[in-house]
């Protein structure tokens, strides 16, 4: 029997497996490699270890996190979508090129080298959403913008495990890779979740430079090089600047020496839009002259724009006094003696010992 008009006007044009369907071919054409699916519902087995996370501060300065948890462990919370049925993950790949951007001689992570994620997803999602919305359904999208915890979300949607490193690894593909999230009414028929693969494997865990793994799966944040030169205020404990090595802005030590992330790299087409951009190559030299303002405008459109000037100098400083090179002294004391910034003058001083230090 044919619907009758009334049903055929007001039913939603395609059901959950085809909506499903519809949304994975429309993901993969917008250069999203993995669309996973999950069900809405609190997270209650994560809530525990986030809770336990933060019960230790092992967030630092991070207050967000703990402001937003509760949101964040309940896609149905009011600050999030109370009708959510379901949340669709979707995996975009960067670039594992080894051309270096940033302040040479110094490291910016991978994920840093280019435009800034948070707009280039953005754009890609809100395409998702309008399509979602003229199906009739409510929706919110997150890349890393909205108190929604993205990991566990990947791994409820089976796109990949969380590996030792506590980063989600996709099989095939690696962890060098962004994650985006749609909360949605729309009831969608949830992906298997896939277990975790990394075995007795524990090279991560002991290739990270300040040490900041408590335990499998398990980061001490304000140990770590990416929490220490882009979040954290201030200066950083003298005991953790040596292990910082040459990283002003996120480290990728505990992804590189990962076996998953020894495929062969993404296609470039699809990591394009992340390649290192050379708007954004420059020397140490350069950025220490500049001021915030020409910072901000230097770093509009990179992911580096987030630290602001202030840390982003404390970082290079701290980098050029770990190079064992001499040849930063002249920089060094010029920072050291003039720097706007008390905590850019102190970490000057520090590499300047490090460097030169005095005779006993
Ligand atoms: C806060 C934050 C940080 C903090 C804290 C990181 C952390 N491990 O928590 C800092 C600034 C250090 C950071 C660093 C990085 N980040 Co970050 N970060 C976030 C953010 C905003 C929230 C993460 C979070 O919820 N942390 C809370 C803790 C408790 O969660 P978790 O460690 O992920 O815990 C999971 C498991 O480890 C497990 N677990 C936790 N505790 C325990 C305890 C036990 C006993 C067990 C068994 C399991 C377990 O449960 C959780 C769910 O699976 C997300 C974006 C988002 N909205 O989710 C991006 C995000 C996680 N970051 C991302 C990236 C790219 C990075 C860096 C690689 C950047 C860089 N190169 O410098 C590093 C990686 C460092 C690392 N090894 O985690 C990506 C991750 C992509 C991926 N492949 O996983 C995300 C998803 C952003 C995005 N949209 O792409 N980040």
């Amino acid at each position: 029997m044919s619907p009758s008009w009334h049903e055929s006007l007001y039913a939603p044009t395609v059901d959950g497996a085809d909506l499903a369907h519809e949304l994975r071919e429309r993901g993969r054409a917008l250069g999203f490699v993995r669309v996973g699916i999950a069900t809405a519902k609190p997270l209650t087995d994560e809530a525990e270890h986030l809770r336990a996370w933060l019960a230790a501060e092992r967030h630092g300065q991070m207050a967000w996190m703990e402001r937003t948890a509760d949101v964040r462990l309940d896609p149905t919370a009011d600050g999030m979508l109370p009708s959510a049925a379901t949340v669709i993950v979707l995996v975009a790949p960067y670039a594992r090129q080894a051309e270096h951007v940033g302040p040479a001689p110094l490291r910016v992570a991978r994920y840093a080298r280019g435009r800034d994620y948070h707009n280039v997803l953005h754009k890609r999602l809100r395409k998702l959403a309008r399509f979602l919305r003229e199906e009739g359904h409510d929706v919110r999208a997150a890349v890393d913008s909205m108190p929604v915890f993205e990991r566990a979300w990947a791994e409820r949607a089976g796109v990949g495990f969380v590996g030792k490193n506590s980063c989600l690894i996709v099989p095939g593909l690696g962890s060098h890779v962004f994650l985006a999230a749609l909360v949605t009414s729309a009831p969608l028929p949830p992906d298997e979740p896939m277990s975790t693969r990394c075995g007795t494997c524990r090279l991560c865990l002991d290739a990270c430079p300040t040490d900041a793994f408590v335990g499998a799966r398990q980061l001490d944040a304000r140990r770590c090089i990416s929490y220490l030169t882009i979040e954290l205020d201030g200066p950083i404990e003298p005991e953790l600047r040596t292990g910082l090595g040459d990283w002003v802005f996120g480290c990728d030590a505990c992804q590189d020496i990962c076996p998953f992330n020894r495929t062969s790299p993404p296609d470039e087409e699809t990591t394009a839009p992340f390649a290192p951009h050379p708007r954004f190559a420059t020397t140490a030299e350069e950025l220490l002259r500049m001021d915030a303002e020409t910072y901000l405008d230097w770093s509009e459109g990179s992911p580096l724009r987030r630290t602001g000037r202030e840390r982003m100098a404390r970082n290079v400083v701290l980098g050029l006094g770990n190079s064992g090179d001499r040849r930063h002294l002249p920089i060094l004391r010029e920072v050291a003696a003039d720097d706007a910034s008390e905590t850019v003058r102190e970490a000057a001083a520090w590499s300047l010992t490090r460097l030169d230090p005095p005779d006993d």
